[in-house]
């Protein structure tokens, strides 16, 4: 088979026409690289994924566990430079795990394959290009859908979100609605699965654009079911993109709260000094109707890893500066502002990463926040904290004091 394509478009042809050939023999195939996925799919099957020399086609192997071991159940062949990933999702409820399957085209194009695999034979409902894709139950039926972000070939170099719905009659997936997003494939930043206030199941897209004055800006798009289609309910009726603009941090949206609704951080800058700026973050839900309310404030400080919930009363009252001490002694102190100006040291909380931190955090008016296997944090507050109208208890702040030990990292599908 020679397989040779100059560009993703008939690459891409070509794939779905391997698609449909089940081969049965591949005593020559003279593959590598088995890749047992027991976590996702049981013992039930097993995939090997060829990796390829040259102008070889790229094959999935899908095994069977048998008494002896394994035998091969099925095989499915394509074109492109090589395999992304291969997820598997019961997306109809039924048992049986779908098989999510992407590869790389060619240097600028992605493409993505669903089958379904009863019985052990791949059948494919439905094949695009793509960016990003989530499975979610936004209709909240019990069954998951397919939200696929890609390019629009049609408009202004801005993206797309297609929502594919599980038609269980017929065991198949149907293209169902779309929404424009607000930003080019190449800003799309993070695609993640969150909830509305009121518990809906939402899509939050953050995209990374240059604002006005060259800053970095995050553009939020957020996906939502409304009867009967896909919706981005961030979008401005009169411009037709997201005016939820604000200045981009590398935060992404979380349930900051727990209260089980995904937040949106918005910076807000502290009082500052000119070389160097500090932001406070305002947490906001949205509403199935577009509009949204604050949850929560926050400092982040994403070199050392943490970050303190503000009490909402010091909202307007505060600012911090961060001080390497030295590369194992960071220091952010917090101080009560008057006008546009720090005023009274407040309390400084400490990041300890030195052989010597637990000697470092026993010192005289410091105490323990958090101690982590490589550092810990401390905490001590200077003697016009307690005169701070707006001061709250030690042990409420403690409480507020959160290590920040995964940072979030999304998985790339
Ligand atoms: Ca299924
Ligand atoms: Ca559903
Ligand atoms: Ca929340």
């Amino acid at each position: 088979m020679n397989i040779s394509f100059h560009n993703g478009v008939s690459g891409m042809m070509a794939f779905q026409e391997d698609m449909n050939r089940i081969a049965h023999n591949v005593a020559n195939s003279g593959t590598i690289g088995f890749k047992p996925d027991k976590s996702t799919f049981s013992d039930l099957l097993y995939t090997r994924m060829a990796v390829n020399s040259e102008e070889q086609p790229l094959k999935i192997y899908i095994f069977r566990a048998v008494e002896e071991g394994y035998e091969q159940a099925a095989l499915i062949e394509g074109s492109g430079t090589s395999f992304h990933s291969v997820r598997y999702v019961d997306m109809d409820g039924d048992g049986v795990q779908e098989m999510i399957i992407s590869w790389r085209v060619s240097a600028e194009v992605q493409a993505m394959s669903v089958y379904s695999m009863k019985h052990l034979e791949p059948l494919r409902l439905m094949t695009t290009p793509y960016a990003r894709y989530e499975t979610v139950d936004l209709d909240g039926d019990g069954d998951l859908e397919l939200v696929v972000l890609r390019g629009d070939d049609t408009e202004s170099g801005m993206s797309l979100a297609d929502f594919y719905d599980w038609d269980s009659g017929n065991s198949s997936l149907q293209l169902h609605s779309s929404a424009r997003l607000s930003v080019s494939l190449a800003a799309l930043q993070w695609m993640q699965v969150g909830a509305l206030q009121e518990g809906e199941a939402a899509v939050f897209i953050t995209g990374r654009a240059a604002g006005v004055d060259e800053t970095s800006r995050a553009v939020m798009d957020i996906l939502a079911y409304r009867q009967p289609e896909l919706v981005n309910i961030a979008l401005s009726e009169e411009t037709g993109l997201s005016d939820q603009i604000f200045r981009f941090l590398n935060l992404q949206p979380t349930d900051i709260n727990g209260d089980g609704a995904t937040e949106v951080p918005r910076p807000a800058e502290l009082p500052s000094e000119p070389e160097e700026t500090y932001w406070k973050i305002y947490w906001h839900s949205y509403h199935m109707d577009g509009t949204n309310e604050l949850q929560t404030i926050t400092y982040h400080n994403l070199t050392d890893n943490w970050y303190l919930l503000v009490p909402e009363t010091w909202d307007g009252h505060f600012t911090v500066r961060q001080s390497n001490i030295s590369t194992t002694l960071h220091a952010t102190t917090f101080y009560s502002v008057r006008g546009r100006s720090a005023e009274d040291e407040l309390m400084t909380i400490y990041t300890l990463t030195g052989s010597d931190r637990e000697v470092q955090a026993a010192k005289s008016g410091r105490s323990i926040l958090r101690r982590l296997a490589d550092r810990v944090y401390a905490v001590s507050y200077a003697p016009a904290y307690s005169q701070w109208r707006y001061a709250v208890e030690a042990k409420t702040l403690e409480e507020n004091f959160k290590a920040i030990i995964n940072r979030w990292s999304m998985s790339e599908n």
